[in-house]
């Protein structure tokens, strides 16, 4: 089966195995696990933070943040098709009693002059705003890139209105692969920065979330602690990590390649409608015209051995990662186009 539903069905390699096998390991709501304590410095030096929490997901990660930096009743700018608003089952509202401002970007990227139009004013009736938030890449924006210059402008409407800023950065490293500009050059901007690394980085599970501010991470531990995200002896968890940071950053510039590759032979099918140019990383997202239902197409494709997910409408989202190669990308545009012809 080729599993194009999401990076995160990526399962670790015999070699990642052996390091979670391996892992030395304590209790690490003490903090005494070193290998998620490695893992932390590591990351937290990635991204040119002084410090990170590991957790368990990039849903948690978003969600500390913002019950850390907003205050029930105040606002949270973020984009509309966000992970945030999309996909955390109301969390926002529901954990951290706080109110989404939507700002509508094109393919997910916000300008500056609609972040600074979204800022409330300070006075005495109109809610505050808290926090702004940024995905980068964005997922519902097609893997997109936010331009650095944008989060440059962001950053500096942020700071002059006294406003924290967090990067929902899941897939922040595919942003860095194919772009060059570093980790660390994003992440500046920001006073929390979170990356996933059970997506295109292929450990099973965990993300982190980074900082420079020390109060911040007591109190982002804290809330880890609230929202039951505090494991025991996670650093077998956290070998597969510091495994995936080792081994498989530069290697997502292949789930580029292939995505673009897909992209060209989808775009070749008359009943798909794809805007090439719209692939910036390893997220594709299409059209088709088709008699079938979503529900149908995909089970049709499903009985050719590729799985794909339907978004809502025509739309469909395939999306390439480390378990798929070059063979799997050729004969997935095989299945698709054979499918449709049927
Ligand atoms: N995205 C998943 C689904 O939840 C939609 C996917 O298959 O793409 N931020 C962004 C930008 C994400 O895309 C995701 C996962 C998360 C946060 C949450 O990560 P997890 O799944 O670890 O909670």
């Amino acid at each position: 089966m080729i599993d194009l539903r999401s990076d995160t069905v990526t399962k670790p390699s015999e070699a990642m195995r052996q390091a979670m096998a391996r892992a030395e390991v304590g209790d690490d709501v003490y903090g005494e696990d070193p290998t998620v304590n490695r893992l932390q410095d590591m990351g937290a030096a990635l991204v040119g933070k002084a410090v990170a929490l590991f957790v368990p997901s990039g849903t948690m990660a978003n969600q500390l943040a913002l019950r850390a930096q907003a205050q029930p009743g105040q606002e949270v700018i973020v984009e509309s098709r966000s992970h945030m608003v999309r996909y955390e089952q109301g969390a926002g509202g529901a954990l951290a009693g706080v109110q989404f401002h939507w700002v509508p970007g094109e393919h997910g990227i916000m300008t500056s002059e609609q972040v600074e139009a979204a800022i409330r004013p300070k006075d005495p009736h109109t809610i505050q705003t808290a926090l702004i938030c940024v995905e980068n890449t964005h997922n519902s924006g097609g893997g997109t890139i936010y331009p650095l210059a944008t989060i440059e402008r962001i950053g500096a409407i942020a700071r002059q209105r006294g406003l924290p800023m967090h990067l929902d950065g899941a897939r922040l490293f595919n942003a860095v692969v194919a772009t060059g500009t570093s980790a660390t050059e994003y992440a500046k901007h920001f006073t929390t920065v979170s990356f996933c690394l059970s997506k295109g980085l292929g450990a099973p599970a965990g993300s982190l979330i980074a900082t420079n501010d020390r109060d911040m991470l007591e109190k982002l531990r804290r809330f880890r602690r609230m929202y039951g995200g505090g494991m025991r002896q996670a650093g077998v968890l956290a070998a597969a990590g510091i495994f995936a940071l080792e081994h498989n950053i530069a290697r997502l510039k292949e789930d580029h390649d292939h995505a673009k590759r897909l992209a060209h032979l989808l775009a070749q099918i008359p009943a798909v409608t794809l805007d090439l140019k719209s692939v910036e990383t390893n997220i594709i997202f299409f059209d088709v015209k088709s008699s079938r239902s979503p529900a149908d197409l995909v089970a049709a494709l499903k009985a050719e051995g590729l799985l794909i997910n339907a978004v809502g409408g025509n739309t469909y989202r395939a999306v390439t990662h480390l378990d798929v190669s070059a063979d799997d990308i050729d004969r997935a545009g095989q299945i698709f186009a054979g499918t449709l012809a049927k």
